[in-house]
């Protein structure tokens, strides 16, 4: 254990992250909470009919929505998004079979469950409907048990699929995101920056990559401990969330290395925002073991204001990279712009290592 009572460590890697990500990921909660209640449409252009399977569900405990007509339906359907649909076959403006393909074509993420009403039994009907979209059928006249259990096969299945779009959200968020900081990892931000870029050249706005190293960080795990280490990482990680606005995204690229993305800041505006980082990290005190740690970044910044003809992303972030490794190079705890055709590291840089501890 060192005897010291404030040490310096080295390099953070900085990656930013969205107040988007910030807001949908950091409790890795699932997007979609089970709603209350069940949602039916009946659509059905007889009055009679309409009235038998509102009476037939009226003790299940479910929001009902009524159509008179396929067009009304298809309206009502946009509009509420229903779970389980009771769709008559024949209707004068759209039939059951056109409502089901209209439906399809939308390409709906989560398609209703849907119980066509048909008069006919033969069998051409039933598979027309079957064909088109719908899930089951019941012919008319129907035994209200008999629509009342039909319909809570739908509703068995929708729940499931429901579990399994819960299950979904949940893993796509843990695919993106960074388990111990809970940042946009790097998947998450390289997909977030290839749109952002794309869009800033066809648009010609500002596009800013940030990378971040926190120095000297080995020693932190190597004095202190990894969870110390970890610690820090997370301190680091809340600098950059706090100070991350929509625009922007944040996001760890692995180890100690973090990445931003401006987008509609101009240099001076990049620089900063990456000085108030830089400096908040540098002024925040760590407590372990009885001894007061210290951590510091360095970073490298690389962008295009206007035209961007010539740039590719990975131009921009081997530019930001070797920006980053000039910081090094230059003492640690800095910020470096990439000057025109930076895209490689300075020689001899990766290997620095040890010779800022006590030191900002
Ligand atoms: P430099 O200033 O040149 O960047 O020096 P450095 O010590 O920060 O860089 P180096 O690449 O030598 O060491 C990075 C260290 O980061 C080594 C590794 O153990 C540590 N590290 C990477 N990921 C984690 C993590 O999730 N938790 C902890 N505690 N340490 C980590
Ligand atoms: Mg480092
Ligand atoms: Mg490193």
């Amino acid at each position: 254990m060192l005897e010291a009572e404030t040490i310096n460590i080295g390099t953070a890697m900085a990656f930013a992250s969205s107040r988007k990500m910030r807001e949908e990921s950091p409790t890795m909660a699932p997007r979609l909470a089970a709603p209350a209640r069940f949602k039916v449409m009946i659509a059905d252009d007889s009055p009679v009919y309409r009235k038998i399977v509102e009476h037939a569900l009226c003790a299940m405990p479910f929001d009902m929505i009524v159509a008179s007509t396929g067009r009304q339906a298809l309206q009502l359907f946009a509009e509420h998004r229903p779970d389980i649909v009771i769709l008559d076959r024949i209707m004068p403006d759209l039939t059951g079979p056109e409502f089901c393909r209209k439906l399809r074509s939308m390409r709906l993420k989560l398609m209703p469950y849907i119980v066509m009403l048909t008069g006919s039994t033969d069998k051409e009907s039933v598979v027309e409907g079957l064909d088109a979209g719908a899930d089951d059928y019941v012919t008319k006249p129907f035994h209200d048990q008999e629509l009342l259990a039909r319909v809570r096969v739908g509703l068995r299945t929708k729940e499931l699929q429901r579990q399994i779009e819960v299950k979904n959200n949940l893993l796509e968020q843990l695919a993106l995101t960074d388990e111990l900081t809970g940042l946009p990892n790097r998947r998450a931000v390289q997909d977030w920056a290839a749109r952002e870029f794309e869009s800033a050249s066809r648009h010609g706005f500002p596009f800013w990559v940030v990378m971040a190293d926190l120095d000297r960080f080995k020693s932190v795990n190597d004095v202190f401990g990894h969870a110390a280490g970890d610690a820090v990482l997370s301190k680091f990680s809340r600098i950059l969330k706090n100070n991350c606005r929509s625009s922007e995204i944040c996001g760890r690229f692995g180890g100690e290395e973090f990445v931003l993305i401006y987008t509609h800041s101009d240099r001076e505006g990049v620089l900063t925002a990456v000085e108030r980082l830089r400096s908040q990290l540098e002024e925040s005190t760590f407590a372990f073991s009885g001894c007061e740690l210290r951590a510091t970044a360095s970073f490298g910044i690389a962008g295009i204001e206007g035209s961007a003809a010539s740039r590719t992303l990975e131009d921009i972030l081997a530019s930001a990279d070797a920006a980053l490794y000039s910081a090094k190079r230059r003492g640690r705890n800095r910020i470096e712009v990439a000057k025109a055709g930076m895209t490689q590291r300075p020689q001899g840089t990766s290997s620095v290592t040890g010779a800022n501890v006590g030191q900002h």
